[in-house]
């Protein structure tokens, strides 16, 4: 049964593989398992039909048969879970891996979105300016502690995990903002994970519904 993932009609980054359905398009390039894609515009993701698969009205979302599964984490998750490839063997191992997957999305990814609302949704207010270093420091902070516990190793825990794929594409999304230049050990790791064969045809997949749209800007 070929799954199907709900995506941005458009997305708002044009391409740039930043929108969290790459996350599940890159896990299912990983375990080689085909997918179709259903394309959502912003007014359809806040109507009933995909409010049914995605309750807070946001993509991804994933469908397989009856199952509807929505939140990236918990998608890659199931990806993972149900071909090889993504989670090692060995039950502790695999443990550790999906607690990067957490870590990736609960304790990394909130000061990064932050950045994002500093700029795009509260960048015109007075107090933006000042607020700006002390968000950039949040997120230093949290890439200095990956950093130290990265050092020199590909990956986070032995070979490519889903962890990792968690990881990289939550931190990626840093690229623009300079960050990740201070933290050479991770520069290189999100590049690594970049060049994977898996990630280069999933970023493939996303560009024609992003930016080959007529009338796109
Ligand atoms: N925690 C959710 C976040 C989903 C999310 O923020 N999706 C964005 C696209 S990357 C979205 O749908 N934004 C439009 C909106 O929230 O209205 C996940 O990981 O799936």
């Amino acid at each position: 049964m070929v799954p199907i993932i709900t995506v941005f009609e458009r997305s708002p980054d044009g391409g740039k593989g930043l929108s969290r359905d790459m996350r599940v398009r890159w896990a299912l390039a990983e375990v080689g398992q085909p997918y179709d894609v259903r394309t959502v515009s912003f007014a359809a993701m806040k109507q009933s039909a995909h409010l049914k698969r995605q309750t807070f009205g946001q993509i991804p979302t994933y469908e397989e048969g009856d199952l509807v599964l929505f939140e990236s984490g918990s998608i890659v998750l199931h990806i993972a879970q149900n071909h090889s490839g993504l989670l090692p063997a060995d039950t502790n191992a695999a443990a550790r891996a999906i607690t990067w997957m957490f870590a990736a999305l609960n304790t990394v990814e909130p000061p990064i979105l932050e950045l994002q609302n500093a700029k795009f949704a509260e960048g015109d207010r007075p107090w933006a300016a000042e607020r700006m270093p002390l968000v950039r420091d949040r997120i230093r902070e949290r890439l200095a502690q990956l950093s130290d516990y990265l050092g020199d190793a590909d990956w986070l825990e032995g070979g490519f995990t889903a962890g990792d794929l968690m990881m990289v594409h939550v931190v990626l999304r840093l690229r623009p903002s300079g960050l990740l230049d201070e933290f050479p050990n991770i520069a290189s790791y999100v590049a690594r994970g970049e060049s994977r064969p898996a990630f280069r045809r999933a970023y493939e997949a996303q560009l024609p519904e992003n930016v080959s749209k007529p009338g796109r800007g």
